[in-house]
């Protein structure tokens, strides 16, 4: 008799579990740290995505509770790279969403690049007061 209740708690538990992953929606997430505002403390920027849509954001290491929303969009578009790049120079391309220009840009510490591995890339700096967000040419 025991062996018989053991096996259908088993079944039981199995359809349990089978129920809970359907009726949950497909998350993926990715995580990049560095020092994107130069303050010395770790940041954490963060993509997460579901059947609903995704978002970015950056923690600042000084700022744990008030993250920064960097974008937002429809889960077809979710970023699937998220890299953190020393300072450099990068050029913005007219094409993208935004000002509708090319721009010269010079980080001066570790940013932050996201985007769909082929198609658009942002880059994401620390401007001293806020995050901004570039996209970039090829
Ligand atoms: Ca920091």
């Amino acid at each position: 008799m025991t062996g018989v209740r053991i096996m259908i708690t088993a079944v039981i538990a199995a359809c349990g579990l089978a129920g809970a992953a359907a009726a949950q929606n497909f998350t993926s997430q990715m995580q990049a740290t560095g020092d994107f505002d130069g303050d010395g403390l770790t940041d954490t920027a963060q993509m997460v995505s579901n059947d609903r849509g995704y978002h970015v954001t950056v923690t600042r290491g000084a700022a744990p509770r008030d993250p920064a929303v960097i974008a937002e969009g429809p889960a077809e578009r979710a970023p699937n790279t998220m890299n953190v790049v020393p300072p450099g120079e990068f050029r913005t391309t007219a094409a993208g969403p935004g000002e509708g220009r090319s721009e010269q840009i010079r980080t001066r510490g570790q940013a932050l690049i996201y985007g769909t591995a082929e198609s658009s890339s942002a880059l994401v700096y620390w401007t001293g007061d806020e995050f901004r967000t570039v996209w970039l040419a090829d």
